[in-house]
């Protein structure tokens, strides 16, 4: 009985420190230094054959207490990488680019198309569907995220 008290102890223990641990980072998605919060998912980019331009689409969540703020995009893919916004004025789309973009504490920011979004401009190499373009986030803290971003094609969604 007593043995099996104490396998339960040690099994409580394993389990809240696995809770402590979650988020364990997304390994998929690793970020540099310890205190990057943002969590990456789904990221991609829409080509457009011929054209040395592309966006490129992700989904960002802050998992802490504090806003994480987004100072620059680099990709080793383009020359230049942009966070631009599209809006619809006067029935014309146009596209607004952002020095920075916030993610509010706990939140959740989608950039899709005919929203937010990163511009990559020259990029280098023509990039077919299934190839991926790193992408890094520059944060306010001095930190930066990861991101490997799945090449799609013009009609993705
Ligand atoms: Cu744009």
């Amino acid at each position: 009985m007593k043995n099996l008290l104490l396998s339960l102890t040690a099994l409580t223990l394993t389990w809240v420190a696995g809770s402590v641990l979650w988020p364990p980072a997304r390994a998929a998605q690793p970020s540099l230094g310890a205190a990057a919060p943002l969590v990456a998912t789904d990221a991609w980019v829409r080509v457009t054959p011929g054209s040395d331009v592309a966006a490129a689409y992700v989904t960002l969540r802050n998992s802490s207490q504090k806003p994480v703020t987004i100072i620059g995009v680099e990709s080793p893919a383009a020359g230049m990488a942009m966070i631009h916004e599209t809006k619809i004025e006067g029935g014309v789309s146009r596209m607004r680019a952002h020095d920075q973009l916030v993610i509010p504490a706990g939140g959740t920011v989608k950039l899709q198309p005919e929203g937010l979004h990163i511009m990559l401009h020259g990029i280098a190499a023509q990039l077919s569907p299934g190839a991926s373009v790193p992408l890094v986030l520059r944060l306010a803290n001095g930190t930066s995220v990861q991101i490997v971003a799945l090449v799609r094609p013009l009609n993705a969604q």
